[in-house]
């Protein structure tokens, strides 16, 4: 008698502060049940509504041993398929099945997957600033935590100063009065760059892509004059750059031996990766916003990449990541999975145990497991010394405590919202042009 699935319910949760979704398939057998991510944090009650609404129905009987019939059941059973809000949903379920074949197995999921390549996951963490000392100061603080790959970032994304966002939201402010909202000179590690705004911007996140580039060309500069050329160092683009910037960007980062550069095109820019090719040799990553095959395939089949950076849960969990490894490994390319604070715990596990197990891994990124999540997600994979660990427990080896997600709702006021609206996504060209964020 098979085992079936009985119920599937989304948790929303912000333990951190960060909206997080996770997703709990239970089953005719009592207790076992598993857990997977489907963390899209930007619009999380879209998720809950696919999951509930119309996963819950068409696979309430299933049973939970045909994890890939029921991925590609999931996947087109809305005839319009794929995309992040769809992929987050099956991403739960898949996840979740996977928990519980490792569960019935008694393998944690590394073994289920034919074993583990290696013994401890090798890290990056993020390093930012409002200028190249304070990047500086925390590349220091990393490494005296055993973090041997850092990502260097100036101001976050797109490279403005601080006040210059300030600015932004200022002239979120003042744009309503209709004073000339934004005209500063941006000072940036000693970066002078003019942005200038028309009369009537609309309120944005400013910046300038010329004096982030100009200024993160000075920070690594600093950064490799101070500690030189053994630390491997990283930098993410995030898309924001107009794309021939982002062929002359890569070339002037080269005499920085990054690790990778990431980001440095939009998807829907990607073509333009073959003349980043021909003129950089500035190792390249790119993922996190791919949902579909349709994108990453040109660029690993024409190995116009070097790391593949999904966002597991965006492209329907663990049995579409594990092809998409496969296809990487067939022409060099290496696994560098997102790990930013709107992944969940069991989505980061998740990671892990693929981190472990596969062959072409590359390097994972990890931001991290404040206490509120521990408390939330028990069995969270644990950081020494530069390398991320998974427990031996069978699956995913992590669980989602509901009475104590329950404690954290998710709301307007939190992570990326201000009353209920996202605003660092709301990004602007000087002249008030919104741009990719
Ligand atoms: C990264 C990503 C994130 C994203 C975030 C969006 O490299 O970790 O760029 O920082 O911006 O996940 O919600
Ligand atoms: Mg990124």
């Amino acid at each position: 008698m098979p085992i079936t699935i009985t119920n599937v319910k989304c948790i929303l949760t912000a333990p951190a502060g960060i909206g997080l979704a996770v997703v709990k398939v239970e089953t005719s057998d009592a207790g076992l049940y598993g857990v997977g991510c489907a963390t899209f944090t930007q619009r999380l009650t879209l998720v809950k509504a696919a999951v509930e609404d119309y996963l819950r129905p068409l696979l309430i009987g299933r049973d939970v041993s045909r994890i890939e019939d029921i991925w590609q059941l999931c996947y087109q059973n809305s005839y319009w398929r794929n995309g992040p809000a769809l992929n987050n949903a099956i991403s739960g379920v898949d996840q979740a099945l996977w928990d519980i074949k490792g569960k019935l197995a008694k393998m944690p999921l590394y073994d289920l997957l034919g074993g583990k390549s290696r013994d401890g996951v090798a890290i990056y963490r993020h390093a930012d600033g409002r200028d190249p000392q304070e990047v500086l100061d925390n590349v220091y603080r990393l490494k005296e935590q055993g973090v041997m790959y850092i990502r260097c970032q100036l101001g976050g994304y797109g490279g403005p100063a601080k006040q210059d966002q300030a600015l932004g939201s200022r002239a979120k402010r003042t744009a309503r009065k209709t004073e000339r909202p934004y005209n500063n000179v941006s000072v940036y590690g000693g970066i002078k760059g003019q942005a200038r705004s028309p009369e009537g911007a609309l309120p944005g996140e400013y910046y300038d892509p010329d004096v982030y580039m100009r200024s993160v060309e000075k920070m690594f500069d600093y950064i490799r004059s101070k500690i030189g050329f053994e630390t491997p160092l990283l930098h993410d683009v995030h898309e924001r750059l107009p794309p021939i910037e982002a062929v002359r960007f890569a070339k002037a980062l080269e005499p920085y031996r990054l690790f990778f550069l990431e980001d440095a095109l939009a998807p829907e820019d990607i073509e333009w990766f073959r003349r980043i090719r021909q003129h950089a040799t500035v190792p390249l990553a790119m993922g996190e916003l791919f949902t579909h095959p349709l994108e990453w395939k040109p660029l690993i089949v024409e190995q116009l990449i070097d790391f593949i950076r999904v966002h597991i849960s965006d492209i329907g969990g663990i049995t579409p990541a594990r092809k998409l490894a496969a296809l990487c490994e067939a022409f060099g390319v290496r696994t560098a999975w997102h790990g930013p604070g709107d992944v969940s715990p069991v989505g980061h596990a998740a990671n892990v145990h693929l981190d472990l197990h596969l062959h072409n891994f590359g390097i994972q990124e990890f931001s991290g497991f404040p206490d509120p999540l521990q408390e939330v997600f028990p069995g969270c994979p644990e950081l020494r010394n530069g390398y991320l660990y998974a427990n031996d427990k069978p699956g995913l080896g992590i669980d989602v405590d509901e009475k104590q997600a329950a404690k954290y709702p998710i709301h307007g006021d939190m992570g990326q919202f201000k009353g209920g609206v996202i605003y660092w996504t709301q990004s602007r060209l000087p002249d008030g042009t919104l741009w990719r964020p």
